[in-house]
């Protein structure tokens, strides 16, 4: 089963995808994301320069030589450019072993664990009543835990919601230039505890939250607010602090038992090594498409379970349908998923792109049983909708020192 050729693409309905397709000898295909939000084209020419060439020929079933000779036999193993280049070829290499085996990628990877896949949505607001308007919508569409993030009242540009934007494509799609937001620390910690509150006061203890700090704590500040959120009793608080010291965890860990999830940008289970091994956190948030595909994921749920830790993909609008199918599969099967993060079913635009079916009943996702994983690629649909050069924000202080967005 020979690599006849790999086409990758790069296109912008609504919002910038890199995704890529194998094609083999005998005609069949399949589909990976490679998709590094601001970094796209990047990530389209390692591809295309340094993996296409290398592939043509090789057979493709052996998805795990493959995936070693990319990561080992390139010699600069780490970095999200390269492993979401690596990732992209692994998850199509998947696609096709599970069409040739007439199964869906789960039944390869040893069956299904539980019937459907637990997400949570968001509740986003520039005010905390519309905040708790909005997850009261999503209560009513049977969610079963909503992340919940309010625009901080005094503090200069939004953080984590839609900037008045009608949805997340709208929002990120077009930013052609990196805007920049002020950031206090003072005003957030003030703040966010009061959401929770208010939250709990209005629904009770039934629905679970969750919240994204999106690393812009120190670890003696992420422990106070950890402190301060435990009459609410989240979820998980995510990305209380950067991951650099994986340490900085331990440090929160005494202190409260709020329970932590961490590892979106994770390019290798050694990123989270120690923070596993110790149980410093609750849950790894590692993407099959910038943790290097499911053959490195398998490897991560399976160390992560021997340590009582969970596993809760990312799944922001920046990692295309193809990443949530793969989390889909990878999550039926693994025995330690915790919650898959869910932001909705797409806009008219990308779903004439990218070809899925998902249903969500009672707060959990489903899909349909097909081989391989279950999704495709329009490249027709793909032509209408060139890139667009946007970035991420960037944060600074109110004095105006840099911080983590
Ligand atoms: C999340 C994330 C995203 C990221 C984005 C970066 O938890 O969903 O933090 O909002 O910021 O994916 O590209
Ligand atoms: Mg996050």
């Amino acid at each position: 089963m020979k690599i006849k050729n790999i086409k990758v693409f790069v296109c912008c309905p609504g919002r910038n995808f890199v995704t890529v397709k194998v094609i083999t000898e005998e005609g069949t295909y399949g589909v990976g994301d490679a998709t590094l939000n601001g970094r796209e084209l990047a990530v389209a020419a390692y591809l295309e320069e340094h993996i296409v060439p290398c592939l043509i020929g090789k057979d493709a079933h052996q998805i795990e030589d493959i995936w070693q000779y990319l990561f080992k036999g390139a010699y600069w193993q780490n970095g999200a450019v390269s492993v979401a280049a690596i990732a992209a070829i692994d998850m199509a290499l998947w696609d096709i072993k599970g069409k040739l085996a007439n199964m869906p990628v789960y039944q390869l990877l040893g069956g299904k664990s539980r019937k459907g896949i637990t997400v949570y949505g968001h509740a986003n607001g520039e005010t905390i009543e519309e905040v708790l308007n909005n997850l009261e919508i999503m209560i009513d569409e049977g969610y079963k835990v909503v992340r919940l993030q309010c625009t901080i009242p005094n503090i200069k540009g939004t953080y984590g919601t839609l900037e008045g934007k009608k949805n997340y494509y709208e929002l990120q799609g077009n930013r052609p230039l990196p805007p920049e937001q002020e950031w206090s620390t003072a005003k957030y910690m003030n703040f966010i505890p009061e959401l929770f509150k208010q939250a709990r006061a209005k629904f009770g203890y039934d629905i679970e939250l969750c919240h994204d700090v999106h690393s812009r704590l120190s670890p003696i500040e992420a422990s106070r607010l950890g402190k301060l959120l435990e009459p609410y009793k989240l979820y998980f608080l995510e990305d209380p602090i950067t991951t650099e010291n994986q340490e900085g965890y331990k440090v929160i860990r005494e202190h409260t038992n709020t329970p932590l999830a961490t590892g979106e940008k994770f390019n290798t289970l050694w990123d989270a090594k120690e923070m596993i091994q110790n149980q410093w956190i609750d849950y790894v948030r590692t993407a099959i498409t910038h943790g290097g595909g499911i053959t490195p994921l398998k490897k991560l749920a399976d160390f992560a379970s021997l340590h009582h830790v969970r596993m809760a993909p990312h799944g922001a609008p920046d990692l295309s349908p193809i990443c949530l199918m793969a989390h889909m599969h990878f999550n039926l099967w693994a025995p330690n998923f915790g919650i898959q993060e869910f932001v909705g079913f797409g806009t008219p635009e990308l779903n004439k792109v990218f070809n899925y079916e998902i249903e969500l009943i009672d707060g959990l996702l489903y899909m349909k049983d097909k081989p391989g994983l279950g999704v495709d690629f329009n490249e027709e649909e793909a032509k209408n909708f060139p890139y667009k050069r946007s970035y991420l924000p960037v944060s600074r202080l109110e004095d105006g020192t840099l911080w983590n967005w």
